[in-house]
């Protein structure tokens, strides 16, 4: 193994073996760099990760021609589970580049049109159920209704198969079986060398197993139809030749693929709009701005229908998940590596094959975010504000051919539904909460919950006018 620490000039080496990295191994990264700087070695039982936050490194490591995805230690216990699925198969796995090509016809932008009357209807069980809440007093729990909203969502989008979340009071057990797998992905990496780690483990096979079960039941439901030849992404994945040479994916990969397709669609998205409703419920200047545009596209209308093309004028909604992700991007670190021996940035040696993981919070963080970096303003992303900025400041889907495939969906499915959310219901924070941020490889809000009551047609023609600047609050 290379010792970075020893070869790369002027980075700091931190050993956090005495503590471990804990529960929340993100934001112990985050805290390091707070105190050491954006570039740092991270040591822990004598193995180094490197981890950089720094916009010029992080632009050079986005250079397809000298870096590449890297699947790290993280990511290698998920394959454990998701093998070569998408996300977690090798650049060279063959499987990969045959699923992208065949898969990437079902995100483009134009076929998000066909998933919109879907992401509707999920988004109308949410208003159900948060109609419900908001008549009796009773606190949404907003992660795990986000996360009900997600999963449907995916399911019935990618898979046409009904997860039926919000027909339960606890959340689906697939949900809680894929947690405690990428709780297992996360906490296996703090192990020490000495510990028996076989109840864990056998804990997790079981868990794995019944994702696979669960996998194979919604692949079943497909094969027994005449359906088997459908645009949606099972559909591809069962039938869709590959333009190379013809073939279709194969039994285990198709597997491999919706279990990838069920975790990275819904964990991450949830996530994202739970933050986002959380800087809404602190920020009601904000708040009043996203209202004032969903009110602008659907007024008093109790039961607004939006249509695809309204999602693309909610630009300040937009504006809103995307200052949520800067600095709470849910997949919080994504790892790059050498593919020949190399100079990062001009100045850190790396040898072919070496790893470095970029940490997105702190990257979004940086100095070219201005001198306020931790104040939540959407005004970061207007069109004039993005244009100013180095293009790889904002990285909350990856980078290069290996970045998110799934981001048009996640961002058409977020904006839409937090523009319902506030069009309908002010958002009380009952509790006063206080952020803590729970990591189970992916980042959300514990613990976050909000009461509710409808919006009247007086508190929408009190909605400021557009244009007006939200005061910048704090928090
Ligand atoms: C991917 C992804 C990424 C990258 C990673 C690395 O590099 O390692 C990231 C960062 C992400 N992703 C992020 C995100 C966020 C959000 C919200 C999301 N994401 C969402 C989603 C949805 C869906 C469906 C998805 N997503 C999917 C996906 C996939 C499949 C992938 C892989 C791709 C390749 O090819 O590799 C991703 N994603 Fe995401």
């Amino acid at each position: 193994r290379p010792e970075p620490a020893a070869t790369l000039p002027g980075v700091p080496v931190v050993d956090i073996t005495a503590t471990g990295p804990g529960r929340t191994p993100i934001q112990q990264v985050m805290e390091l760099m707070r105190e050491h700087g954006p570039v740092l070695v991270r040591r822990l039982h004598g193995r180094d990760a490197l981890f950089v936050a720094d916009a010029d490194l992080v632009a050079d490591l986005a250079d397809e021609e000298r870096f590449a995805k890297h699947v790290g230690p993280a990511l290698e216990n998920v394959r454990e589970f998701a093998a070569d699925g998408l996300f977690t198969a090798y650049n060279d796995e063959p499987n990969w580049a045959k699923a992208h090509d065949i898969l990437m016809p079902a995100f483009a932008l134009g076929s998000m049109r066909t998933y919109h009357p879907v992401m509707l209807k999920v988004a109308r069980r949410l208003i159900d159920s948060w109609d419900r809440a908001a008549r009796s007093g009773r606190p949404v729990d907003v992660p795990d209704d986000m996360t009900r909203m997600t999963l449907d969502t995916i399911g019935l989008a990618g898979f046409d198969y009904d997860f039926g979340s919000f027909e339960r009071a606890e959340p689906h057990p697939f949900v809680e079986s894929m947690v405690r797998c990428l709780e297992w992905s996360m906490t296996r990496l703090a192990r020490t060398p000495d510990g028996d780690h076989t109840a864990a483990d056998a804990a997790f096979r079981a868990d794995a197993d019944y994702l696979a079960r669960v996998v194979d039941d919604v692949i079943a439901v497909r094969t027994g139809t005449d359906q088997s030849g459908a645009e949606d992404l099972l559909g591809l994945m069962l039938s869709a030749p590959h333009p190379a040479d013809g073939t279709t994916l194969d039994a285990a990969n198709i597997r491999n693929q919706v279990i990838t397709f069920l975790i990275a669609g819904h964990e991450t998205t949830s996530g994202a709009m739970s933050f986002a409703l959380y800087y809404l419920a602190k920020h009601p200047a904000v708040l009043r701005l996203v209202q004032r545009e969903a009110d602008a596209l659907w007024g008093d209308t109790p039961d607004p229908e939006p249509t695809y093309d309204d999602i693309g004028r909610l630009t300040y909604t937009r504006q809103v998940l995307n200052e949520a992700l800067r600095l709470w991007p849910t997949a919080a670190a994504f790892s790059r590596h050498a593919r020949e021996d190399t100079l990062l940035g001009g100045r850190l040696p790396l040898r072919a094959g070496q790893a470095v993981t970029v940490l997105s919070p702190m990257l979004h963080r940086q100095p070219v975010w201005g001198d306020n970096p931790e104040l939540f303003d959407p005004e970061r992303f207007t069109p004039e504000a993005e244009a100013a900025r180095p293009v790889h400041a904002f990285k909350p889907f990856g980078t290069g051919e290996r970045a998110c495939i799934g981001r048009q969906f996640a961002l058409h499915e977020a904006t839409m539904l937090l523009a319902l959310l506030v069009h309908r219901y002010r958002l009380h924070d009952h509790t006063g909460y206080r952020l803590t941020v729970k990591e189970t490889l992916t980042l959300k809000p514990e613990g976050f919950t909000l009461t509710l009551t409808p919006r009247t047609a007086a508190d929408r023609a009190h909605a400021p006018l557009p244009g007006t600047a939200p005061a910048p609050a704090q928090g």
